[in-house]
């Protein structure tokens, strides 16, 4: 093959592959990034104007853990930059979202990106027992923290995708497709998100 056919057919499969890349952040939004944000604009969570959120017991109860927000998320313990933002509602995440210039990913965006990587984003992390991950060290979208997505009916918005609490008999086992309606103004201290480009 000549040079000139070579670069025809691989300048269309770059561009493919880097718009596919750059369509939804890799990683889940960090308690460091979020805070910058709550510097910047002095936003307040929901979680901190009722002051109190839900603190997850397992994949199907939680309950009401006072002082619960995203710097405390289980209303005792100071959350690691590092760590993944929870205790953030819909509201926040989409006013995050805003503010760095993108938006929550829909749905379908979002089983999209998971499936282009399947190779990471379906393997189940198996790690229900020691709580999130780093968000930056989490190669899979489907664990570690849940994820708003864009979708909303009503007063509810979309959480989608598993969870560290989830196991392969929960949450629709292996499948990325589990989706749960929730509350915009609610938040868990397992729930986070990601953005994407406008
Ligand atoms: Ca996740």
């Amino acid at each position: 093959m000549s040079v000139e056919r070579s670069v025809f057919f691989i300048i269309p499969l770059l561009i493919f592959t880097l718009g596919s890349c750059q369509r939804i952040d890799k990683y889940e939004v960090s308690v460091g990034e979020f805070a910058e944000f709550a510097r910047a604009t002095g936003y307040v969570t929901d979680a901190e104007r009722y002051g109190w959120s839900v603190k997850m017991k397992n994949v199907y109860e939680g309950r009401v853990a006072l002082y619960a927000d995203w710097h405390t998320p289980d209303g005792f313990q100071e959350a690691a930059p590092d760590m993944p933002v929870t205790q953030v509602s819909w509201n926040d995440a989409c006013a995050y979202c805003e503010w760095k210039g993108k938006r929550l990913p829909t749905r379908d965006e979002w089983h999209g990106a998971a499936n282009w990587d399947a190779s990471k984003a379906n393997i189940w992390d198996n790690r229900t027992t020691h709580g999130l991950d780093p968000a930056r060290e989490t190669p899979s979208m489907v664990g570690n923290a849940y994820e708003w997505v864009a979708d909303e009916k009503g007063p509810d918005a979309l959480v989608y995708g598993g969870g560290h609490l989830c196991s392969i008999n929960t949450c629709a086992g292996f499948v990325p497709g589990w989706g749960k309606w929730i509350s915009k103004d609610s938040g868990t201290d397992g729930l986070g998100f990601r953005c994407t480009k406008k």
